[in-house]
Parts: structure tokens; C-alpha cells; sequence
């Protein structure tokens, strides 16, 4: 897959250098191309923002250095991309957001700082490619780069070799199947007892049959606690008797 992203400080994204997604790099699986917005200004300020219209405050992102940064990150090439506009108005990015984008060949990531970018660069772009503009959640944020971030790292451990485990990734909080609509309950390691805490006997019993129940209690009560919102959107296909006493 490749990644091209558009910023003002290409140098938040040194952390995509390390861990699996560093790996994903170097061996090809990833091509994140880092894009300095200021590059495609031609004035000796290298201005990229400018007052809104209207009124008010704050500072909002001129669209000319855009247009230029998009027709050229973008332009000339022989297929298209899927243009992401990262935005706390935007529609929030969810896991099943992050498996859809896992496969798709080619992504840019446009971010935004101060008040956002003219709107009508997004209009504009949308012209030519596929645009969405996206959240990652209820909260304010300087700028996209750090919600790109995540939003990077969300999608690149789904893509086939990047993660060790393939199962970790079906097991996940959020993960379609299985657990739906639960997070994780509780995960142990050894030793067996730490500080006169012991780990849950039903894990040392090599019941099989045992363990997946009682992971799944573990789960419902984790959910109830912390996610009820999710909770209330189980239907009572999710849940068997057993669940029910929980
Ligand atoms: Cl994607 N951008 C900004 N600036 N703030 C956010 C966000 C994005 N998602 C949540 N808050």
C-alpha cells in the first residue's frame, strides 16, 4: 500500500520509522511518502494560512498551496487515490473504517491545522478522486497529523504481513466475528502469583472449553463497565443463556 501525507510538519511522522510499521517500510509492505505543504508556496513568508471570510477567530488554510500540493502528489499518475481529509466535523473512524481502507491501493492523508483548510479544496479534489473527511473522535485536536497518525497505524497492521500474529488482529477489541461488539477482558503472563495476586485458576486448568467461557464473561462484564453504550447495541442473537446471567 502506499501513503502519501500532506503537512506542514512532515517531522511528526518520525515515529512511522519504528516497530512494525518501520518493518512494514523497509521491507516494501508500506510506501509512506512525506509531502511538506510549504513547498508549494511561492512567497518568501511561505504563507499558508490567511483570515476566515466572514469573520472570527482563529486562522484558516489558504487554498492555493493545496491545489498544488494535491495536483502534484496526485496528478500524472495512472490510477487514483482515496483522499482523506482528517477533521473533528468528520465522520468518526471506526475499525471497520480502518479494514475498508487496508484495502485500498493508495491513500493520502491531507492535514489541516488551525481553523481547517478552505473548503474548497476538498470540493475540488473531489472532482477527480474519492474524498472523506474523517474523525477520530469527540475532542479537539491542533491538527490532523496526530489523528493521521493513528489513523496510519490502524490500517497498516491489518495489511497480509505486517502484524506476526494474523489471530491477534481476529481477537482484537472491535475485530468483526467472534467477539462482536465486546472489548478484551483481562490478559495474564506469568508468574502464576505476583505481589499475592494470583491469576485466575481457570486459566491453568487446560480446560479449553472453560477458558472461552470464561473469557467471554470477562469480556461482557469489561464491556458493561466501561462501553455500555456498546452494551445496549448487542441484540439477543449476541447473546446466549449463560450471557444473560452475567
Ligand atoms: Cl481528525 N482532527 C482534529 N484537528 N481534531 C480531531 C480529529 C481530527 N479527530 C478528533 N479531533
Amino acid at each position: 500500500m502506499r501513503i502519501d501525507i500532506i503537512t506542514i510538519f512532515p517531522d511528526y511522522f518520525a515515529p512511522l520509522d519504528l516497530s512494525l510499521i518501520g518493518k512494514a517500510r523497509t521491507s516494501g509492505l508500506l510506501d509512506v511518502r512525506l509531502h511538506d505543504l510549504r513547498s508549494w508556496t511561492h512567497d518568501r513568508h511561505n504563507t499558508v494560512d490567511d483570515t476566515p471570510y466572514g469573520g472570527g477567530p482563529g486562522m484558516v488554510m489558504k487554498p492555493e498551496p493545496w491545489g498544488e500540493a494535491l495536483d502534484a502528489v496526485t496528478g500524472n499518475a495512472p490510477s487514483v487515490p482515496r483522499l482523506i481529509l482528517p477533521t473533528p466535523s468528520g465522520a468518526p473512524f471506526t475499525q471497520a473504517d480502518a479494514s475498508r481502507l487496508a484495502r485500498e491501493p493508495w491513500l493520502v492523508f491531507a492535514c489541516g491545522r488551525y481553523e481547517g483548510i478552505d473548503s474548497r479544496v476538498a470540493a475540488d479534489a473531489a472532482e477527480r478522486m474519492p474524498v472523506e473527511e474523517v474523525s477520530i473522535g469527540d475532542y479537539v485536536l491542533n491538527g490532523g497529523e496526530s489523528a493521521t497518525l493513528v489513523m496510519v497505524e490502524a490500517v497498516s497492521r491489518l495489511l497480509p504481513g505486517v502484524l506476526g500474529n494474523a489471530e491477534s488482529v481476529a481477537q482484537d477489541s472491535f475485530a468483526p466475528g467472534a467477539m462482536d461488539n465486546l472489548v478484551e477482558g483481562p490478559v495474564y503472563t506469568k508468574p502464576a502469583v505476583w505481589r499475592d495476586r494470583e491469576v485466575p485458576p481457570v486459566l491453568l486448568s487446560g480446560d479449553h472449553g472453560a477458558v472461552d467461557r470464561w473469557r467471554r464473561d470477562e469480556a461482557l462484564r469489561k464491556t458493561a463497565r466501561n462501553r455500555p453504550d456498546l452494551l445496549r447495541r448487542l441484540t439477543s442473537e449476541d447473546l446466549d443463556q449463560h450471557d444473560r446471567q452475567v
